[in-house]
């Protein structure tokens, strides 16, 4: 039987730039609030740690936290040796962090599966299941990136928008970077615009930091930027990862991935979702059945603490937004590229997954 410090060391083994990890009894994770200017490792005991990390973005990305939900319950039972009521109370206070993610919801309920279940040391059983969903998900992000590699030609311009790559993921590239990892891999000539995203700049700071360590060429844009270079024929595909999907293929992304999707269209430029069938939500119908979170207006007012507008200036923050299925030419999953009808497509999907396929 595989014990998780095999499998940490496994994958610290591998090319993996690793978000979220175990390691003397502590769960150590990246500030991803403090890259690219300093790679600080936080070490935490405590699930309420944990959650406050999710919350505040030290730890980011549907990916990664969705993994945060299994390494959160693992902790949970450790801390309280095995006791079910605590590690239910865990799952309930690590599904309140962020409304919006569905791999976190899924990950907890998942292993709060094995807490009802029957059988006899539940640490292990947890630590079983914990092994099974991370290894899972790195293999989703090879898979899916190999599927959507073959959407990408010799010589393309890719946007992609925030950060889904692996820092917001399992370590080899999230979604939308797996797919560009993969193509770069595959030796086709690529280059990708990197669009900042306003107000985290989680492009700027993370994208561009992992293109540059992948050594993929890239060009940095500002939001704002996208339309005009779509118009001047600069970007030959748009590739961006998904928070949510739901079942007529909606999706909800980064704020500002609308937009982005907008401007393809009107371009004639291919808009693809790089995403896994945990993100997919065939229990909503559309996205605007989706809850879009809400963040404090103050980091949009502020950028890492300094103000950028008067005092006392009126602001904004949904912090994702809903593209429609309309805009969408193809939903990258592990197990190929989905196109529309996409609740025909979805579902199908979803019953190979069940039926394990
Ligand atoms: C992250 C974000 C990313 C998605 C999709 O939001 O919107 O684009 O997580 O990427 P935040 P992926 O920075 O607010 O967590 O599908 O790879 O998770």
């Amino acid at each position: 039987m595989k014990r998780i410090h095999e499998l940490v060391r496994s994958f610290q083994e591998q090319e993996l730039l690793l978000p979220i990890w175990f390691e003397e009894d502590k769960l150590h994770f990246i500030d991803q609030k403090k890259l690219p200017f300093e790679s600080r490792i936080e070490a935490i005991t405590e699930v309420d740690e944990l959650a406050t990390a999710i919350k505040d973005m030290t730890i980011r990305g549907s990916g990664a936290i969705g993994t945060c939900g299994a390494w959160g319950l693992y902790l949970a039972a450790l801390r309280s040796h095995g006791n079910p009521e605590a590690i239910i109370q865990a799952g309930a206070l690590l599904k309140q962090t962020r409304p919006t993610a569905v791999n976190l919801m899924k990950t907890v309920d998942e292993i709060i599966g094995i807490v009802q279940g029957k059988g006899s040391d539940l640490i292990e059983r947890i630590e079983q299941k914990t092994i099974e969903i991370l290894e899972r998900q790195l293999a989703f992000e090879h898979q899916l990136g190999s599927h959507g590699a073959e959407m990408i030609d010799e010589g393309d311009a890719i946007l992609t928008h925030c950060h889904s790559g692996a820092l917001a993921g399992s370590g080899y590239g999230g979604r939308a970077l797996s797919v560009i990892r993969k193509a770069h891999e595959q030796g086709k000539n690529i280059h990708v615009y990197t669009c900042e995203t306003r107000p985290y700049l989680q492009g700027a700071r993370i994208t561009a930091y992992e293109l540059k360590k992948f050594g993929i060429p890239h060009t940095l844009l500002t939001d704002n930027m996208s339309g005009y270079c779509m118009s001047q024929g600069m970007v030959q595909k748009v590739v961006v990862g998904s928070d949510r999907v739901a079942s007529n293929g909606d999706l909800a992304n980064k704020i500002g991935t609308y937009m982005h999707a907008l401007a393809a269209k009107a371009n004639g430029v291919p808009f693809y979702t790089a995403t896994s069938s945990h993100t997919i939500d065939l229990a909503v119908a559309a996205g605007r059945d989706i809850e879009v979170e809400f963040r404090d207006a103050s980091e949009v007012t502020s950028f890492q603490k300094r103000a950028i507008a008067p005092e006392g200036t009126n602001a904004l923050y949904p912090s994702f937004d809903i593209t429609p299925n309309e805009l969408i030419s193809g939903i990258i999953t592990e197990k190929g590229v989905m196109q529309a009808p996409y609740p025909s497509s979805l579902r199908s999907l979803q019953s190979t997954v069940e039926s394990g396929v």
